[in-house]
């Protein structure tokens, strides 16, 4: 059984939002076109608090995009960004929400961030997607989504590291780029931890 997972499609990740990617609205339809093709569609979403330790608002002296700490790990200070209940943290409303049921929420503990759709960044507290795929016999799940330097990232590693075969849809994918080719040091990353590069146009039913 396979799965798919659309991580972080919301707002503040798209032009014009707090931590804009560059055309990370092109993945909307893209997700639109590849999600009749599965059975199980599963979505991530950055939900934080205001006072959330990732934000450089919140640190006295820092500006975004500084490099910090947050429990005692390094840390990119982000503008304020996908707080909860507000339109930054909605998912884009052009995603065929009928597709799915399930949204996983993460980064909601001020004192912890988490790029993965199944762990904190430290690796110490679960958000149920892993549990919650298992019990659906899920053994491959494909990802796509933003960021591919960051939450895409962290999620596929993740994912393999549960066990499962992982597939990432590249041109699904749009990354931050703090330091350019990022995107593409993300998707080495992936490969060498055993992740296989697919393109959208290729998933057939
Ligand atoms: C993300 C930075 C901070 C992402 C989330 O979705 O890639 N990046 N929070
Ligand atoms: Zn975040």
């Amino acid at each position: 059984m396979r799965a798919l997972i659309l991580v972080d499609l919301q707002y503040d990740f798209m032009p014009g939002g707090a931590l804009a990617v560059a055309r990370g609205d092109e993945v909307v339809k893209i997700a639109n076109r590849v999600m009749p093709h599965f059975s199980t569609v599963v979505a991530t979403q950055d939900w934080h608090p205001p006072s959330h330790g990732s934000f450089a608002i919140n640190h006295p002296g820092c500006k975004p995009y500084d490099l910090g700490t947050l429990g005692g790990a390094p840390q990119v200070m982000w503008p304020a960004h996908c707080v909860q209940d507000t339109h930054g943290a909605e998912l884009h409303a052009d995603l065929d929400r009928a597709r799915f049921t399930e949204v996983f929420r993460k980064g909601t503990d001020a004192n912890l961030d988490s790029y993965s759709g199944f762990f904190d960044n430290g690796h110490a507290k679960a958000t149920g997607l892993g549990a919650w795929l298992k019990t659906r016999w899920i053994e491959q799940v494909y990802v796509l989504g933003l960021a591919t330097d960051y939450c895409v990232k962290f999620t596929a590693l993740d994912a393999r590291s549960l066990g499962f075969d992982v597939k990432l849809i590249e041109d699904g994918c749009r990354a931050v780029e703090l330091h350019p080719g990022d995107g593409d040091q993300a998707i080495s990353e992936l490969r060498g931890a055993g992740v296989t590069i697919v393109e959208s146009g290729a998933i057939g039913a």
